[in-house]
């Protein structure tokens, strides 16, 4: 750990066990590690988290319906299908939080103590509505609007006793129990105030403004225990009841660095978090509940919520445009992407061609379609022409640097100025600008070897010099094109510096390695197999 360095903490949401991960978790946790990625390449110290949220009523009756001793028995039958997807979609995050850890565990009861000694929290009786599948409170009012704007569009009443989820449609149930309150009234003005202050803190801006609008609409206090059943993190001063499982998760964030144990140095260190990457149906959680939480305790906020929308897909039956998701049904696993696309060209594809803020229909067609002209033809081409040439007339090397190598080419024109614009918006979360920013040197580099017709060149001795510059300029926009690819599909990157005998890493100062006239050259290069071989329409 290189203290010198910045840190920058980024983290996804801890996904819920009793689903095996899908297209949907899987596009979030690349989103977030395409970030990590483009942030070590500038030099940052990273900690990128990710992991398991494994409390809660219907993770212990999964337990029992999969015929498993105990809950904890069932968690740790599901934890090999996150980690090993994640390996397989070379997620590079530096930790891995369950929330049956130990650590975490005695940093939720730590903060639960912290909430009580500042007088956050207090005992009262809970009656209102439940949705279950999403975990989450309603108050008599959004569900009597919900329902009023369901009859309003023509549906069928809801049956009174279990009408349904403003968020999912689901039936809710009643819940009277006694609970633990947390006191989010209290931040109302505070939150305001702080959204005011920081207008970053929640992106894209749409997304703010949905927050501004039910926060203004007014927050009610919210219950947050549990006293019908046990699996979750006992209140340490009231031990019938178990924290409310959205409370525990969020808490996450903070036990991984440490928070409530004996040394809390990371903690100090790397809090706040420089982003947590959530999608949209858990805005509000992270946007209200969350740095309420956090304010309540006395602690920073962090600094920013990037909110991603849904990979979505046709319900036949219905033909109505619905979420991914696999209480649905309608998820598709990434296995099946992955067989036709392979692992580096299925990052490309979801991160290139979602714009990450609104919702996007998921298209087999597309899919092929963006493989094809943008890594077949394009990228692929170029490496595998470039690198062919320079074998062919270089004795498997690459030219020398030549001496005139700090002239103008249209090249080199196209490369000057990238890494600003690319580095832009890559901060921003806008990567499909980022990959076009990159895709602009690909193509002014198929375009160069086009013009400039280097077999032609290497038929008259005389010209040598030329094909030489040529090829090397062609060969310095490849080496910045992988380093700039790379936070996106790292085993292509790494596979194209290996054929140039170039560094197996990827660069930790992205901007110095984006600078024409890095590359020496005179090492050996070797054409390989199609990097992207074309797939059939
Ligand atoms: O909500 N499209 O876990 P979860 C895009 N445990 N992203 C999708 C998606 C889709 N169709 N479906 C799911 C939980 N996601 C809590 C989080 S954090 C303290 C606790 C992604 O397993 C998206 O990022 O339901 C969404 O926010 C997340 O998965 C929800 O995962």
């Amino acid at each position: 750990m290189a203290a010198d360095k910045p840190s920058y903490y980024i983290s996804t949401p801890i996904y819920y066990v009793n689903a095996k991960p899908h297209l949907g978790t899987a596009y979030c946790t690349v989103m977030a590690d395409v970030q990590a990625r483009f942030r070590r390449a500038c030099g940052a110290d990273v900690k990128f988290l990710t992991g398991m949220d494994e409390h809660g009523e219907k993770v212990a009756e999964a337990a029992e319906k999969n015929g498993f001793a105990t809950p904890q028995d069932w968690c740790d039958s599901m934890e090999p299908a996150f980690r090993d997807l994640w390996e397989t979609l070379e997620i590079s995050n530096d930790d891995f939080i369950r929330t049956t850890q130990p650590r975490h565990v005695a940093g939720v009861q730590k903060f639960l103590k912290v909430l009580l000694d500042r007088g956050y929290i207090y005992k009262d009786a809970y009656d209102g509505w439940y949705c279950r599948p999403d975990e989450t409170y309603f108050t008599e009012t959004q569900v009597r609007h919900h329902e009023e704007a369901r009859q309003a569009a023509g549906e069928a009443p809801a049956d009174p006793e279990h009408p349904l989820c403003p968020d999912c449609d689901r039936p809710l149930e009643r819940i009277k129990e006694e609970s633990w309150f947390f006191k989010l009234s209290a931040f109302e003005q505070p939150l305001l105030d702080f959204y005011e202050a920081h207008p970053d803190f929640i992106q894209p801006e749409t997304r703010r403004n949905e927050v501004l609008s039910f926060v203004k609409g007014g927050l009610k206090d919210l219950s947050i225990s549990r006293s019908t059943f046990d699996w979750g993190v006992p209140f340490p001063f009231d031990e019938k009841h178990v924290a409310y499982v959205w409370v525990d998760a969020l808490l996450n964030y903070i036990t991984a660095l440490g928070y409530g144990s004996d040394d809390e140095s990371e903690f100090e260190r790397r809090w706040p978090a420089q982003v947590h990457v959530v999608g949209k149906d858990i805005i509000r959680f992270h946007c209200v509940i969350w740095p309420a939480l956090l304010m309540a305790a006395g602690l920073p906020l962090p600094e920013k919520v990037f909110v991603h929308g849904f990979l979505t897909v046709r319900n036949e039956q219905t033909g109505k445009v619905e979420k991914m998701s696999k209480s649905r049904g309608n998820a598709i696993a990434p296995e099946e992407v992955i067989d036709l696309l392979g692992v580096d060209a299925y990052r490309y594809y979801f991160m290139s061609d979602v714009i990450h803020g609104t919702d996007a229909p998921i298209s087999w067609g597309r899919m092929r379609q963006v493989y094809n002209a943008d890594l077949a033809n394009s990228w692929g081409n170029l490496v595998s022409r470039a690198l062919n040439m320079s074998a062919k007339y270089f004795d498997g090397c690459a030219p020398e640097r030549p001496a005139g190598y700090e002239a103008a080419t249209p090249l080199k024109a196209a490369c000057e100025g990238v890494f600003d614009a690319y580095a832009e918006h890559m901060a921003a979360f806008n990567y499909q600008a980022a990959c076009a920013d990159v895709m602009g040197i690909v193509e002014a580099a198929n375009l160069y070897i086009e013009n400039s017709a280097p077999w032609a060149l290497a038929k008259d001795p005389a010209r040598a010099d030329e094909l030489a510059l040529v090829i090397w300029n062609v060969l310095e926009a490849i080496r910045i094109a992988a380093e700039l690819y790379d936070p996106f599909m790292p085993a292509i990157s790494a596979e194209v510096r290996r054929r140039m005998s170039l560094a197996a890493v990827p660069t930790r100062d992205l901007k110095a390695a984006c600078a024409w006239g890095g590359l020496a050259g005179g090492q050996p290069v070797e054409k390989g197999a199609a990097l992207f071989p074309r797939l059939q329409d």
